[in-house]
C-alpha cells in the first residue's frame, strides 16, 4: 500500500482530476446524506479493489492531510505513561514532525473527540482496538510505514511471584482467563452505555458461561474463603473491562477482590514488587515493552488473556482526507 503510494504518487497529475472529480464530491456527500452513503461505499470498494490510485491519490493530493495549522500541530494524546502516547512521540520522531501530544486521560480524549465529530473538525487521536470508540464513531487509523505503533499484538495478565503458591485457586483462574476482542468490545460499550461495570462484567460472565467455566474448571465454590487478591490497572477502558470480569469471576468462588487503578508504570512496579498480586493490563510486545524489560525478572507473565487482537495507531475521523501518517503536514 505504502510502497504503491510512493511510486503512484508520480502519476499524481494524471489522474488528480478524476479524483477531485469523484472522490472530493463523494466525501463531502457522504456527511451530507443518507442518499450518497450507499453510493460511496460501493464506490470506495470498488476503487480499492480494482485500482489504489484513486485512494493513494487523494493522500497525495494538494489539500491531503494539511490539518497541522487547524489542530495547532497537536495530537490528542491520553495518560504519558501510555505506551500509546510513547509510540506517538516514537512516531514524531520518525516522521520528522514538528508536532507535540497533549497528555490527559482516555475519557478525556474521548471527550476531544466528541467535540470535534460534532462539528466535523478535524482531530488526531492516539488511538488503539479493541475500544468502543471504532463502533460509536467513524474512524481510522492512518498507515503507518515507519511501524512507530507496531503491529498486532497481545495483551497478557502478569502475576506476582509466590501467587500460585498463596492463592492457588486464584492463580489458576487468573491463568487461564482469555478471551477476545468481541468480548472485551461487548463489555466496552456496555459501560460506555452508562451501565455500571460491574454490572457490565457480570452480564459478560452471564452471558458466557461456558467459557468462564473454563477458567474455573476444578475450583471449589468457596475457593477463595474470603482471601483478598488485588489488581492493578490503569483507568483505560480495555483495562476497566478486562479487570472487571476477572474480578467478578474470583469473588465468584469467595475471593475479596481490590482493584488498584494505578499510573502505568506502577502496574508493572506494583506487581514485580508483590504489593498487588496480578493484572491483565500487559500490551505486548510493542506497548508496554519498556516497562516488560524493566520488571519482568520480578513477576511471572502468564501469556495472552487476548491473542494478537490489539492494535495501536494514529487514529482520526473518517471524514478526515488523509490516509497515512507520512501525509501529516507541517504548514
Ligand atoms: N492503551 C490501552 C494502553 C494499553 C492499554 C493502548 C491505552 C497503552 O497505550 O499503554
Amino acid at each position: 500500500m505504502v510502497k504503491h503510494w510512493k511510486r503512484l504518487g508520480l502519476v499524481t497529475g494524471l489522474s488528480l482530476t478524476l479524483v477531485a472529480a469523484g472522490c472530493g464530491a463523494d466525501e463531502e456527500g457522504e456527511d451530507a446524506g443518507g442518499e450518497d452513503d450507499n453510493g460511496d461505499a460501493e464506490e470506495t470498494e470498488e476503487d480499492e479493489d480494482d485500482e489504489d490510485d484513486d485512494e493513494d491519490d487523494d493522500t497525495s493530493g494538494e489539500a491531503s492531510g494539511n490539518y497541522g495549522e487547524d489542530v495547532e500541530y497537536s495530537i490528542t494524546g491520553i495518560d504519558g505513561g501510555s505506551g500509546v502516547v510513547q509510540s506517538t512521540e516514537d512516531a514524531i520522531e520518525d516522521y520528522d514532525l514538528d508536532w507535540d501530544v497533549q497528555t490527559s486521560s482516555d475519557a478525556a480524549m474521548i471527550q476531544e473527540l466528541d467535540n470535534a465529530y460534532q462539528d466535523e473538525e478535524p482531530i488526531f487521536l492516539t488511538g488503539w482496538t479493541p475500544h468502543w470508540k471504532f463502533q460509536e464513531y467513524d474512524l481510522k487509523i492512518l498507515d503507518d510505514p515507519e511501524n512507530s505503533y507496531g503491529d498486532a499484538e497481545s495483551i497478557h495478565s502478569i502475576a506476582r511471584e509466590g501467587l500460585a503458591d498463596d492463592h492457588p485457586d486464584a492463580y489458576q483462574i487468573i491463568d487461564n482467563f482469555q478471551w477476545d476482542e468481541a468480548d472485551m468490545e461487548e463489555v466496552m460499550l456496555e459501560i460506555q452505555d452508562d451501565v455500571d461495570e460491574v454490572e457490565a462484567a457480570q452480564n459478560w460472565i452471564d452471558g458466557n458461561e461456558d467459557m468462564v467455566s473454563e477458567w474455573t474448571d476444578g475450583v471449589d465454590e468457596d475457593a477463595g474463603e474470603g482471601e483478598s487478591i488485588s489488581l492493578s490497572l490503569v483507568a483505560w477502558d480495555t483495562e476497566i473491562a478486562s479487570t472487571n470480569v476477572l474480578a467478578q469471576v474470583l469473588e465468584s468462588v469467595g475471593y475479596d477482590v481490590e482493584q488498584n487503578q494505578v499510573e502505568a508504570n506502577y502496574v508493572f512496579a506494583s506487581v514485580a514488587d508483590g504489593d498487588a498480586d496480578a493484572s491483565t493490563a500487559v500490551w505486548l510486545p510493542h506497548t508496554h515493552a519498556d516497562y516488560h524489560e524493566d520488571y519482568q525478572e520480578d513477576y511471572e507473565d502468564l501469556g495472552p488473556n487476548l491473542e494478537e487482537g490489539a492494535q495501536l495507531g494514529l487514529t482520526v475521523p473518517a471524514y478526515m482526507d488523509i490516509e497515512s501518517i507520512e501525509d501529516l503536514q507541517e504548514e
